[in-house]
């Protein structure tokens, strides 16, 4: 599978620096900002820093580093963000839109975390 990936993209150019954004989270392997239309109290998007389309494209071409990386990124966000279920909070969402039936909007992966409400029932 061959991925074609747009580095115009908003997030490439957040990554970049050219796009102003309310970071939460940086590390080696992954970005995390505050979603500029959230869906519920805390709604973070983490990002990869490597060019990734989609999840398809990370779960297929990234390296195990990047993909630890970003994982442990996420658990990092939810206990900073105070929605982590271990630490007895009350826990959260992930989502990642990958592709045209995921209505995926930018094609950087990402992965939303919402939480700070109880969220509702939601599988498509
Ligand atoms: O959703 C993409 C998400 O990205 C959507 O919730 C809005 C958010 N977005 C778009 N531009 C920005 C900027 N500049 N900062 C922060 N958040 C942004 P998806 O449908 O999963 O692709």
């Amino acid at each position: 599978m061959a991925y074609t990936y747009d580095d115009q993209n908003v997030f490439a150019k957040i990554l970049r620096g050219e796009i102003p954004n309310d970071t939460v989270l940086e590390s080696e392997y992954a970005l995390a900002f505050r979603d500029i239309t959230p869906q519920a109290p805390t709604h973070v998007l983490v990002i990869p820093k490597g060019a990734y389309v989609n999840a398809d494209h990370f779960a297929n071409e990234a390296t195990d580093a990047e993909i630890i990386g970003y994982v442990r990124a996420i658990g990092q966000v939810c206990k900073l963000m105070g929605i982590a279920p271990g630490d007895g909070q009350d826990g959260y969402r992930t989502i990642a839109n990958s592709g045209a039936h995921g209505v995926q909007e930018v094609p950087h992966y990402h992965t939303h975390i919402l939480g700070g409400r109880p969220l509702g029932r939601m599988l498509g």
